[in-house]
């Protein structure tokens, strides 16, 4: 078998999901960028292609019959998906229950849960059938915890942690290894989304301490997928030093 692998990494035009392709390219993992701004997928693909071969697919995760037709039909050598990299999703909305938008509750349980389970059963038969691959599932400390506010898009992430582990258990027989990686505050454009655009109120969020940067979870996504064979890392953790929970962040903590 090749030991040049491809990777799929969903949500790569920003954040985490970029930040883990560049790193990945690094790796030399070929790679498979998913998002829908396809511009941006072609700005990643001209700056890595020369490291790497880059192929871009642009479709809506909600989009069930977009997802099977767009991983169905990618080209011959990139068929063989050795990684996937469940990152696309978002928060919408940060609001108590009996004011939350249902269009909000809508958008996270139909791009962080029901996107990664669509994206995920497109891409896993191969590797059931080869019997090897990784499946790296971007959760969060709201996978971990549930604070004020957080309501739905907690429970988004809570799922993403038992699908996550419900995997691990069902894809057991075919030495899949499947781990889950679960970030505090990351600065990306996660708040820009969550606040649906308020720039101010978005910055708010990573103001006063040292936030984690998207480079630091493709850190940790990298030494999940290299550990050796023997070797699963099921679940990790990462917050920044200067935050001990969700709601318990050391403000004027800079390294
Ligand atoms: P960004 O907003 O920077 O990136 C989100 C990515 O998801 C974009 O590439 C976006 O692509 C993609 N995406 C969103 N909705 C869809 C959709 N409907 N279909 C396809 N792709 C979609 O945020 P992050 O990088 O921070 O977020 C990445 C993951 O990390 C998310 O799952 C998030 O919940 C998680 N996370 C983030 C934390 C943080 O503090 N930032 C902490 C913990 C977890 P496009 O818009 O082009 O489609
Ligand atoms: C993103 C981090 O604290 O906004 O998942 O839930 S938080």
């Amino acid at each position: 078998m090749s030991t040049i692998k491809t990777a799929l990494i969903t949500g790569a035009t920003s954040g985490i999901g970029r930040a883990t392709a560049i790193a990945f390219a690094e790796q030399n993992i070929n790679l498979i960028i998913c998002g829908r701004r396809k511009e941006r997928l072609l700005e990643l693909q001209y700056q890595l292609q020369e490291k790497v071969e880059v192929h871009t697919l642009s479709f809506d995760v909600r989009d069930k019959k977009a997802v099977f037709s767009e991983i169905g039909s990618l080209p011959g050598k990139y068929r063989q998906i050795d990684i996937l990299v469940n990152n696309a999703g978002n928060a919408h909305g940060l609001d108590s229950l009996q004011e939350g938008s249902i269009e909000d509750w809508d958008a996270m349980m139909d791009i962080n849960v029901k996107g990664l389970l669509y994206v995920s059963k497109a891409v896993t038969p191969g590797m059931i059938a080869r019997k090897s691959g990784f499946v790296i599932n971007v959760g969060s400390t709201a996978a971990k915890e549930v604070y004020p506010k957080g309501n739905v898009y907690c429970a988004s992430k809570h799922a993403v942690d038992a699908i996550t582990q419900g995997m691990r258990i069902d894809f057991n027989p075919y030495g899949i290894r499947v781990g889950a990686i679960h970030p505090g505050l990351v600065e990306t454009e996660f708040s820009n989304v969550r606040f649906k655009g308020d720039k101010d109120r978005a910055d708010q969020t990573y103001k006063g301490f040292e936030p984690l940067h998207s480079e630091d979870i493709a850190d940790a996504i990298v030494f999940m997928i290299t550990r050796p064979p023997h070797v699963t890392i099921g679940d990790m953790v990462i917050v920044p030093t200067a935050q001990a929970t969700t709601t318990i962040v050391h403000k004027e903590l800079y390294y």
